[in-house]
């Protein structure tokens, strides 16, 4: 019984949200829509490479301009990931929770999270470098870009990885045991890079 306790403290925080949004009526002629230009350094989760990612949010478009080298060729579909209003990061080895030397699309979720836009082009974006240019009016569940909010909640994930060394990222069942992550060449987390504002 003494464990209940604590329960009623989280009630109370409500009241400091509500303050901060008296200060910004300058600001209104602008409307809600978010703006702004920002970035991410690619650097690896599983093998190699490395790559680079300009963001520019344009109210209800988001341009993006991604770069990627020395990466395991094959497949390589890329993402947003995040929940709004969390801060994403990216996973470092001790994700490996498995212990297959491998941090694969489960393991890493507690630090990216969930898919929120996919930037790749089906599964034509291939080989050991990438780079493409392209613009979005909607994330993956059909919201506008607008609803992303800043986007230095976000990270970049770039998937893909060789697991059998057969020279190609393309298999997403090397083991044949079924559609489980750890040997999913294509879900794989090949580079992460946390967004942060230019
Ligand atoms: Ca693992
Ligand atoms: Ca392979
Ligand atoms: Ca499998
Ligand atoms: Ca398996
Ligand atoms: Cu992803």
């Amino acid at each position: 019984m003494r464990t209940t306790i604590v329960v009623g403290l989280a009630l109370a925080c409500p009241v400091l949200a509500a303050a901060g949004s008296a200060g910004s009526a300058g600001a209104a002629a602008q409307g809600s829509a978010p703006t702004g230009a920002y970035s991410a350094d690619l650097a690896p989760v599983n093998h190699g490479g490395s790559g680079h990612v300009e963001l520019d949010l344009l109210g209800t478009r988001l341009a993006v301009s991604l770069t990627a080298s020395g990466i395991d060729d094959g497949v390589h579909v890329a993402h947003i990931h995040g929940i709004r209003q969390a801060q994403a990061e990216c996973p470092a080895l001790g994700r490996d929770v498995d212990g297959n030397g491998l941090v694969d699309l489960v393991e890493g979720l507690p630090d990216y999270g969930p898919v929120v836009r996919t930037l790749s082009n089906g599964t034509s974006d291939r080989g050991t470098d990438l780079q493409y240019e392209r613009t979005f009016k909607l994330l993956d569940n059909g919201d506008a870009i607008a609803s992303l909010g800043r986007l230095d909640q976000y990270a970049v994930v770039v998937h893909g990885v060789d697991i059998d060394g057969d020279g190609r990222a393309t298999d997403p069942d090397v083991q044949h045991d079924g559609s489980d992550p750890d040997d999913n060449e294509v879900s794989m987390p090949a580079l992460c890079g946390v967004i942060s504002p230019d």
